[in-house]
């Protein structure tokens, strides 16, 4: 795979050239609305391993402008690489960058095979690029464009782990001393090895690994749910009541059993809980909201707004979690904030390192937009990461803001990113006891 790391080719033609022009011509005989000025003439994918693979999308224009979107899918960064390298890249071309939303339908239903990860991501990165060409056209960052920031800052959180409750104490004052006002914490199970969200050697947590083929790790949902109620409690009492506390429970539980610890956990009053049961079958999330006031968040793995209709219409959440490039970019995830509201549920934007700071710098314009908003996520990536993806956002005591930089504020060394090639990683996947396939 090495050969094909880093230089994906540009589709694409200098300003001028025939493959432009054609595609100019294209555009006006498919009859779309009004031309502005300013054409596509290159997109490229770029895949890059600073620590870990990100993929990028660099559009240019014919004016000179250049835009960055992210379409990192983790684990599965090659099939967004070639899907945009293949069938999106070359029908931007002689598009009028401008036009975002008609991009958006373009991509969304001229595809016929609607939604998913690959597609999603491919149309996200599409948008945060045009995004960004927007605002350094104008002038303006992204938050400016999208109707102009409500708040400066937002609140962000961050995850501490620890393999038993003394290790997780000790990773909380830590945080805490960084100036987190909200934490993650995610503990370690008696008689359970490595688990989701638990950092191994006090590094960050980082949970795609080498090899073959994906980690197996064992799982017992009825340990888990002896353990977390109260090391959870010990948290809280060590912390006091002020400080903001969250729980990720990563798809693993039944309905009942969500509904269960979400009962358990209402005396540790947790800022949310995530994840507490799959929501495919987004009716789940009933039986849970009936049996609890526990406040519950989801979306992390959500495409579109159809991912939430129900679990917004019913009121059945209180924190939407999908973030920019899960949701086909800003363009999408507004729609979905916007019919959030409705329920009063808030935004959460996943803000894992496995997102590049591409997805960090345009989700913070969304979040400094956005008039419902909750709490960002936000995970440091490595110092190889930043270098690769200089960018203007910036954290302090707990608080992020985006800058005010042109467009989203995140740029991209193309001459360092070529020196870390594609590196194969995969997500763990877990087994209960008895080897039967579970939720990771
Ligand atoms: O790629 C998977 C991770 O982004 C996910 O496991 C992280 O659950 C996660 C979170 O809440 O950040
Ligand atoms: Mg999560």
């Amino acid at each position: 795979m090495t050969d094909r790391a880093v230089t994906d080719r540009a589709v694409g033609a200098r300003p001028g050239s025939d493959r432009a022009g054609s595609a100019r011509a294209g555009s006006a005989r498919a009859g779309s609305a009004r031309a502005g000025s300013d054409r596509i003439v290159a997109a490229e994918v770029l895949v890059t391993s600073p620590g870990r693979n990100f993929v990028a999308l660099k559009i240019v224009t014919a004016d000179g402008l250049v835009g960055w979107g992210d379409a990192t899918l983790n684990g599965r960064e090659l099939a967004v690489a070639e899907y945009l390298r293949e069938h999106v890249c070359p029908i931007l071309l002689g598009r009028d960058p401008a036009r975002i939303e008609d991009t958006w339908q373009y991509l969304y239903r001229g595809v016929y095979w609607r939604r998913g990860a690959v597609t999603m991501a491919a149309i996200g990165a599409v948008d945060l690029a045009l995004w960004d060409i927007k605002g350094k056209a104008a002038g303006m960052p992204v938050s400016q464009l999208i109707g102009g920031a409500v708040r400066d800052r937002v609140l962000c959180y961050t995850h501490a782990t620890g393999a038993d409750t003394a290790a997780l104490l000790d990773a909380v004052d830590a945080t805490r001393a960084r100036g987190f006002q909200a934490i993650r914490v995610q503990t370690g199970v008696p008689g359970l090895g490595a688990i989701y969200g638990v950092a191994r050697d006090g590094a960050g947590y980082e949970p795609a690994g080498r090899g073959v083929g994906p980690v197996e790790e064992t799982w017992d949902t009825d340990a888990y749910l002896r353990h977390v109620p109260g090391a959870l409690a010990e948290v809280r009492a060590h912390v006091g009541p002020e400080l903001a506390l969250l729980h990720d429970a990563h798809h693993r539980l039944t309905p009942n059993q969500a509904a269960r610890l979400a009962k358990a956990l209402e005396p540790v009053e947790l800022f949310w809980l995530e994840d507490v049961t799959p929501a495919e079958n987004q009716e789940a999330f009933r039986l849970v909201r009936q049996h609890t006031v526990t406040p519950l968040a989801v979306g992390e793995i959500f495409n579109t707004i159809w991912d939430c209709k129900d679990l917004i219409q019913e009121q059945l959440i209180d924190f939407i979690r999908t973030t920019v490039v899960g949701a086909g970019g800003v363009t999408h995830l507004r729609r979905i904030a916007d019919f959030a509201a409705v329920g009063q549920v808030r935004t959460g934007c996943h803000g894992a390192t496995d997102l590049s700071p591409v997805t960090m710098g345009a989700a913070l314009h969304f979040d400094t937009w956005v008039p419902n908003f909750g709490i960002q996520e936000y995970m440091r990536h490595t110092p190889e990461t930043d270098a690769v993806f200089p960018h203007a956002y910036s954290f302090s005591q707990g608080l992020m803001q985006p800058g005010d930089a042109p467009g989203h504020g995140v740029d991209i060394d193309e001459t360092l990113a070529a020196k870390y090639p594609y590196d194969p990683r995969q997500l763990p996947v877990a087994r209960l006891e008895d080897g039967t396939m579970w939720n990771w």
